[in-house]
């Protein structure tokens, strides 16, 4: 199997990005998708596209896929579940808002907000994972539910936020173990391009040891069993 990365950006500034697992015949597909996806992007022209085939040498972990619910529900009822207080919520929804464009994931202490890695603009991409479904997601969903999956099952992890930096996208959603991958439809006004994921998590986690799982371990996520 094949892993294969895709990254696009603007004067240095994230554009679009995408990941997947794949076996040699598909390859080319995906890399045609990708490229599509990339280069011709709502978010503007791009002036650099990095396209990376790694043959996986690893054996995948498997991971259950999160039960995704339409309810639509607020951020900060769904937070409250998982007893992130609204400080905390303000903190993340911060990074969402700010003039950077995060190609990955920031990381968050629940306890006081802190940003916990030290990635500086470009975050922790999730990356070396593929999605084993029967469903027909979207490309869009079943990217966000794969990842999800992959955050949110670590030991130290409480949850997790993300909100489209694509232009005209507006559905977000709020995951956790607890929760299942929540949609939140209209999480932000159309035409702007902030946007990220945020990651809670308490002071159990190995960071180091998490960053390796989320980067660098092949993971395979499968159907949730109804
Ligand atoms: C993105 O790919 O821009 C993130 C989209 C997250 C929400 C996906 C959904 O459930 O509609
Ligand atoms: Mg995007």
């Amino acid at each position: 199997m094949y892993s294969i990365k895709m990254r696009s950006s603007q004067q240095s500034k994230h554009i679009s990005g995408a990941e997947t697992i794949c076996d040699e015949p598909a390859i080319a597909d995906v890399l045609l998708r990708f490229f599509n996806k990339g280069f011709y992007h709502e978010n503007g022209a791009i002036d650099f596209l990095n396209l990376k085939i790694e043959k996986v040498t690893r054996p995948l972990t498997t991971i259950q896929s999160l039960p995704i619910y339409d309810n639509n529900d607020t951020i900060t009822n769904l937070a409250s579940q998982v007893h992130i207080n609204a400080e905390i919520l303000q903190k993340a929804w911060s990074y969402i808002e700010d003039a950077n464009n995060y190609s990955g994931a920031i990381i968050l202490s629940v306890h006081n907000g802190q940003r916990l890695d030290d990635t500086g603009l470009r975050g922790i991409r999730v990356t070396r994972f593929m999605f084993e479904t029967q469903h027909n997601y979207n490309d869009r969903i079943q990217d966000a539910i794969t990842i999800a999956s992959c955050i949110n099952q670590f030991p130290g992890v409480i949850a997790e936020l993300c909100v489209s930096d694509d232009l005209t996208y507006t559905t977000g959603y709020f995951a956790s173990t607890s929760t299942g991958y929540q949609r939140i439809k209209n999480i932000k006004q159309k035409g702007s391009r902030n946007g990220g994921r945020i990651i809670f998590v308490d002071n159990t986690i190995n960071l180091e040891a998490y960053r390796n799982y989320l980067e660098i371990l092949p993971k395979k996520v499968i159907d949730t069993k109804a």
